[in-house]
Parts: C-alpha cells; sequence; structure tokens
C-alpha cells in the first residue's frame, strides 16, 4: 500500500510472492474504491423507524451471524467469539461453505488435506471436478496453465459450461447433482478392466470387496442413464484418468451444496486411492489449504471455545430464516447481531430470512462496511474498517502462504475494527475478564505461539519483516503416498465401520436430489428446470463489491442461462426478461439463449444483492434451505424452478 499524507492512494500485490506473483484479481484490484467510495460507512447509525426493541429473554435470546467477510484470523473469530459464549447467546453453526465437502471427503481420507496446489503443475491428467477455477481461483489457473503447457490434459466436470470448462480439453457435462453416480460409474469400468492399482488398494485402502460389490450396480449404462451422459464418455473418462500419470482431481464446493453432497464427496474421494494416484506429486486430490494453516495457528486461543456452553442450543446459519420466524422458539431470537456477512444476501430461502430481518420485535445491530441489504434491516448500523485499517493475520482457503495484514491507514470515519467493537460491548455489558483486554497484537502472538513445526521460524518480526511466510510444509509434499490417512483405520476406507454403526450407507453410494424430476416427480412437473447459482460473478465476492458501482458496472447485470430448446418451448428469447419463478420467490432477469447448459438445467450468478436486482429480488430468493447429508452444510443447489416471459 502506497500511503501520502495518510490516505491510501495505490494498491499492489507483492511480485515476490510465489503464489500469486503480485496478481490482484478483479474483485479486490480496485479495493481503494471500498475504502474510499461514497458507499462507505462512516458513522453509527440508529434507525429512526418504530422498530427495535431490547430483550428481555437472557443471552440465549441474542443471535450472532458471522461469517467470512473478514479474511483474517484475529478480525474473524475472536473477542466476538468469547463475548458471545461469555453472554451464553444462542451458538451460530458455521457451514455455509467448504464443511459438507471436508466431512464427505473425511469419511473416505479421515481429512479434507489433499496436495499442495502449486503441484497440480506435476499432474498430467487434472479433472476440475465442481469448481471454476478460473473464476473463482485465478491464481490457481497460472499452475494448471504449466501443467498444460508441459502436456496435461484438462476436463472440467460442471453442468455449466463455464468460463473454465471453455478453457478446458474437454468439457463433461453431468445433470446436477448425479456426480456420485458418476464417479461410481468411472469405478466400475477401472475395476472391471483391472485399471486399478491394485498393490495401492492391498496396502493403503480397506473395503475393497465390499467396493466392488457395490460397483456391479454402476455399469456405465446405469451411471450413464442417472448423469445425463453417453455410457462412451464414462468409459473414455475412467480410462483416462486412470491412464494419468499423475492424475489430480481438483475440486471445491460446488458439488457439496446439495442434500447429498457429502456423499459425493466421499465417493469421489475414492477414485485417487483406487488408482494409487497418491503416489506421484501431482497426483490425488487438491480440496483446501485452511486445514493446514488451522493446524499450526493456535486458533483456539483466540476464539477460546471452552468459554462455550455446549448445552446452549445452535442456529444453521443455512437457516437463519427459519430461526427468525419460529415462533415457536424458546426463547425465540429477539436480538440479532451480524458482523462479515451479509445474510439478506448470501443465505438461500431470501424472502423467509427478509421477512426474518422485517420483524418489528426484532432488535438488530449490523457491523458493516458498507449499507448491505441485511444493514438496512438494522435498528443500529456501525461502521467498520477494512483490511487496509486494521491489524490481522490471514490464513489461506488456497496456498500454504500466511500473511500479516498490517493497518496502512488510520481507521477512516469513525470505523472500528471486530475485535474492538466487542472489547466496548465486553466492558458496556460488565464483563471484566481479563480475555476481553487482548489487543489485536496480543492475539496475533497467541496465534502464532503454537509450537507446531509448520510455523518453525515464523514468528511476528519475520512477518513483520517479510509480509508472509510459507508454512513450512516439505516441498514436493506427496502426503499418502504411502497411506498413513488419518482414518479410524489408518487406511483409505472405500467401507466405513463408523458410518456402519451409525446407521447410514458404510459404502458410497448415489441417491437423486429432493428436488429432481428423479427426487420428487410431483414437483418437477411443476418446475421442471435445475437452477444452478454458483460465484460466476468475477468481480463479486459472494455478495461483497456487488454494492460498489465500478464492479456492478463491469458485471452489467445478472443473467439466466437457459438452452435453446427450453427457451424456445416457453416462447422466450435470447436477451429478454424472464421471471424466474417456484414456491419460495421470483426473480426478474434477462435470459441468455445458448448451449451454457443443458436441457432440463439453468444458471444464474448468486451474490447480485436483492436491493441493487431487477425486481428486488436476487438468487437466493429461489434457493433451497435444508441441510446437506454430512457437515451441516447448505442444499441450495438441489432447486427446482420455471422460467416464464417476463409480464406472464
Ligand atoms: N469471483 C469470485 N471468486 C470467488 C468467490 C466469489 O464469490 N466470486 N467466492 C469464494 C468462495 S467463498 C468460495 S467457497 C470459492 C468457491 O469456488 P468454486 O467451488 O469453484 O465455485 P462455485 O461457483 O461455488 O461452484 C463451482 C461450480 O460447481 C458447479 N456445480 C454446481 N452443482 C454441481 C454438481 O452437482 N456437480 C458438479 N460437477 N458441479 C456442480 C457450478 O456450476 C459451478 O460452476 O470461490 C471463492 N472465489
Ligand atoms: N445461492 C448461493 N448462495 C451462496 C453461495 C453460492 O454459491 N450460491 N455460496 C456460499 C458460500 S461458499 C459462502 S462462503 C457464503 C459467503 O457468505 P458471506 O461470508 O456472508 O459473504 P459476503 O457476501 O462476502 O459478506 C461478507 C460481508 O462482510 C463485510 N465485511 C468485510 N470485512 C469486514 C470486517 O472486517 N468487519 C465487518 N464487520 N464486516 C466486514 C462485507 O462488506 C460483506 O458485506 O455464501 C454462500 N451462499
Ligand atoms: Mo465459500
Amino acid at each position: 500500500m502506497t500511503v501520502e499524507d495518510g490516505r491510501a492512494v495505490k494498491l499492489a500485490g507483492d511480485a515476490v510472492h510465489p503464489f500469486t506473483h503480485g496478481g490482484l484479481c478483479a474483485k479486490v484490484n480496485h479495493y481503494l474504491d471500498r475504502v474510499y467510495g461514497e458507499e462507505r460507512l462512516l458513522y453509527p447509525m440508529r434507525r429512526t423507524g418504530p422498530k427495535g426493541e431490547g430483550a428481555e429473554d437472557g443471552g440465549e435470546a441474542v443471535l450472532p451471524y458471522s461469517y467470512m467477510g473478514t479474511q483474517g484470523l484475529v478480525q474473524g473469530q475472536s473477542i466476538d467469539r468469547r463475548f458471545f459464549a461469555r453472554l451464553g447467546a444462542t451458538r451460530l453453526e458455521r457451514a455455509i461453505c467448504a464443511s459438507t465437502g471436508s466431512s464427505g471427503a473425511a469419511v473416505t481420507m479421515g481429512t479434507n488435506q489433499g496436495i499442495l496446489p502449486e503441484d497440480i503443475a506435476h499432474a498430467r491428467f487434472i479433472v476440475l471436478w465442481g469448481t471454476n477455477t478460473v473464476v473463482t481461483n485465478l491464481h490457481l489457473w497460472r499452475f494448471v496453465r504449466q501443467a498444460k503447457e508441459a502436456g496435461a490434459t484438462v476436463v472440467v466436470i460442471d453442468p455449466v459450461k463455464t468460463r473454465t470448462a471453455e478453457a478446458a480439453d474437454w468439457h463433461v457435462r453431468p445433470l446436477p447433482g448425479t456426480d456420485a453416480a458418476l464417479a461410481l460409474g468411472m469405478m466400475h469400468v477401472i475395476v472391471a478392466e483391472g485399471l486399478h492399482d491394485a498393490d495401492y488398494v492391498e496396502r493403503y485402502t480397506t473395503g475393497f470387496d465390499r467396493l466392488c460389490e457395490r460397483l456391479r450396480d454402476y455399469p456405465p449404462e446405469r451411471a450413464a442413464e442417472l448423469t445425463g451422459l453417453a455410457a462412451e464418455e464414462i468409459v473414455r473418462l475412467a480410462r483416462a484418468y486412470a491412464a494419468g500419470s499423475p492424475s489430480l482431481i481438483r475440486t471445491l464446493v460446488g458439488m457439496e451444496h446439495r442434500a447429498h453432497g457429502g456423499m459425493a464427496f466421499r465417493t469421489i474421494s475414492c477414485l485417487p486411492a483406487l488408482t494409487g494416484a497418491w503416489r506421484q506429486r501431482g497426483g490425488g486430490l487438491l480440496f483446501l489449504t485452511a486445514g493446514l494453516h488451522f493446524e499450526a495457528l493456535n486458533a483456539e486461543a483466540l476464539g477460546m471455545p471452552e468459554l462455550e456452553d455446549e448445552s446452549i442450543r445452535t442456529v444453521n446459519m443455512v437457516q437463519v430464516g427459519r430461526a427468525l420466524t419460529d415462533r415457536t422458539l424458546k426463547p425465540p431470537i429477539r436480538a440479532l447481531l451480524v458482523h462479515s456477512s451479509n445474510p439478506a444476501a448470501i443465505a438461500p430461502n431470501q424472502n423467509l430470512v427478509l421477512e426474518g430481518l422485517r420483524r418489528e420485535d426484532l432488535f438488530t445491530v449490523v457491523h458493516e462496511q458498507v449499507l448491505t441489504d441485511t444493514a438496512r434491516h438494522a435498528d443500529y448500523v456501525l461502521p467498520a474498517t477494512t483490511q487496509v485499517e486494521h491489524l490481522d493475520l490471514v490464513f489461506s482457503w488456497g496456498h500454504e502462504y500466511l500473511t500479516l495484514n498490517l493497518p496502512a491507514i488510520e481507521p477512516v470515519g469513525e470505523a472500528i475494527p471486530n475485535t474492538e467493537l466487542f472489547r466496548r460491548l465486553a466492558r458496556a455489558t460488565g464483563f471484566t475478564e481479563a480475555y476481553f483486554e487482548d489487543t489485536d497484537l496480543d492475539l496475533v502472538q497467541l496465534a502464532l505461539a503454537s509450537g507446531h513445526p509448520h510455523l518453525e521460524g515464523i514468528t511476528f518480526e519475520s512477518l513483520l519483516r517479510d509480509g508472509w511466510a510459507r508454512l513450512k510444509v516439505p516441498e514436493g509434499w506427496t502426503p499418502y503416498a504411502e497411506g498413513g490417512f488419518p482414518t479410524p483405520s489408518g487406511r483409505a476406507e472405500f467401507y466405513s465401520e463408523r458410518v456402519a454403526r451409525s446407521g447410514e450407507d458404510p459404502l458410497p453410494g448415489f441417491e437423486p436430489s429432493p428436488e429432481s424430476s428423479a427426487g420428487n416427480p410431483a414437483l418437477a412437473a411443476r418446475y421442471p428446470l435445475a437452477l444452478v447459482t454458483g460465484k460466476s460473478a468475477l468481480h463479486f465476492l459472494n455478495s461483497s463489491y456487488s454494492g460498489l458501482e465500478r464492479h456492478r458496472k463491469a458485471e452489467v447485470e445478472p443473467k439466466l442461462d437457459l438452452s435453446e430448446v427450453d427457451a424456445a418451448a416457453r416462447g422466450v428469447a435470447d436477451g429478454e426478461m424472464v421471471r424466474v419463478h417456484n414456491d419460495r420467490g421470483s426473480v426478474s432477469v434477462r435470459a441468455r439463449v445458448g448451449d451454457r447448459v443443458r436441457p432440463g438445467v439453468c444458471a444464474m450468478p448468486s451474490g447480485w444483492w436483492a436491493s441493487l436486482s431487477p425486481g428486488g429480488s436476487s438468487a437466493n430468493a429461489l434457493t433451497r434451505d435444508g441441510l446437506a447429508d454430512l457437515g451441516g452444510g447448505g442444499d441450495f443447489h438441489d432447486t427446482l424452478v420455471e422460467v416464464s416471459p417476463a409480464g406472464s
């Protein structure tokens, strides 16, 4: 950051950073717009209308709501957690992202930890499975390109023809929610043709015989029927994947936001164990790196989970709409304190969330940088600092570099960091515990003082000098080349005793989505199109930055991708406004007719604020708010809709 006379004037990446090479993404390239833009909240604001009274039911009537708005550890999960635990507030289950995928992968692998992201450059057969790398993880694309230049084949498995699918060698386009069936079909072919690594299976896995029994149910013809792919394509994919040397599956969260999302991850995680892809550098599975950071850092010293009373109820953040509107809750939610999240835009079943936020007897406080749709419903809006104004230690979901975030300028206006808000609240509430006195610097030091080998030589001083540090994970790390999976058996588990004991299916399997023609034919007769609402907006980070004019102009407007067949059947022409609707809501968008989706599927971007969208509703007005099978994530991609010409 270049600062002149106390004002930040220029933002640049660090050209010597090994992962980013100084490249900034479209989202944060103009971060100073956010710092100084006219949308920025500078002073506290109090509602002047009639809404909002105090609570009488004790701590449990208070619901905290926060997520990943601030990307760091100190501002994201420290004094706030201590405060709400001390208060005895209702506990929030923060499972909207990566929790389901992680839990699914952990059934097979014992962990969600795969290989290091840079090592994708060593892979020669790369499957980007349910992830839109070019849009959501541009820094990784550089390493994918390196692999491509060295001769790698890149396959994208996604029901939508994303920018990433366009840049790949091969786009496999299954029906949404059918990936487990595809993986089972692939495994059927691999085993039937003897393409698996029998030695790896023998030494480092368990349950192979039972898996083979299950695979009998998934010959390519059946997998083809379930996935809507040609049997021939499944066979070809299975052979190419097994032959890849090394073969890598890169996945993120696209597949997990489904009722059977956990099972999809569990099933896909079997593939590299079956083929022994883990043996080679660049082979195996690549998912999140957050686990490496959380293992290394002493995050618990910051959040102090030991203060929490585990008998107090939890509310899942995915179902905040239900919690706010449930009149049978005892005590009801009477106060809501939101920071670092925008539930009015990012939580599913938006109309229910808004109904809750509109409650006159709900006292809502929102700590924000800009006046989001959530903040618009608050009784008090308190201005929050941006990353340029506060201290933090920033972990990463996508690489193994830890970053020290120093404040470059004084807080703008009366903005305060999250930590300071909760220190002041603690004081005002009369909490006198010493742990409310920790400064941000204390918190950084606490997090670094874990003694974990991955932090060897990494100190506050070294971070101050260098800005960032690579966690001391071995170069060329092949975590499971010789087994060592952290499962109960120490092996990759095709068959899970633990799951068997819980009464669930001990083997990987496939079940149709509850909102699909196979899962609910009656509903599908009314709403025949499967709607995918992914993060296709390059300039937004979830709903962040969609409040900034520059970013919004760059995205122009949300569009609904529709196939020619479905458009013709509904009398919809390319570029025409349409109404996308189901029993939960209705969204007005412009249709983009073409081959980006197959018949029966449509797609539109998430992230747009409803208040800035045509018709005043955005994608989440349509989405389901059920929970996934594992990990407590949402099932918002299991959504059926109908599309009608506008005005009809
Ligand atoms: N530009 C931009 N970048 C971002 C974000 C952003 O909002 N904008 N958000 C950040 C966050 S919080 C996250 S978690 C990551 C997420 O990064 P990704 O997981 O890559 O992004 P998503 O859009 O959630 O999902 C990826 C793809 O999954 C596909 N998909 C949906 N259902 C299925 C299915 O049943 N099967 C298969 N095979 N594919 C399916 C969608 O069509 C989508 O293209 O991105 C991060 N990066
Ligand atoms: N339909 C659909 N819904 C989705 C998804 C999808 O793909 N489709 N993706 C899901 C996923 S993967 C995720 S991670 C969630 C994301 O959900 P959220 O984490 O809620 O994402 P954002 O919309 O980025 O909201 C973060 C807010 O925090 C504010 N903020 C930033 N820094 C600070 C700070 O330091 N202090 C305070 N107080 N506020 C700050 C920002 O201004 C912004 O308004 O959305 C989920 N919802
Ligand atoms: Mo996410």
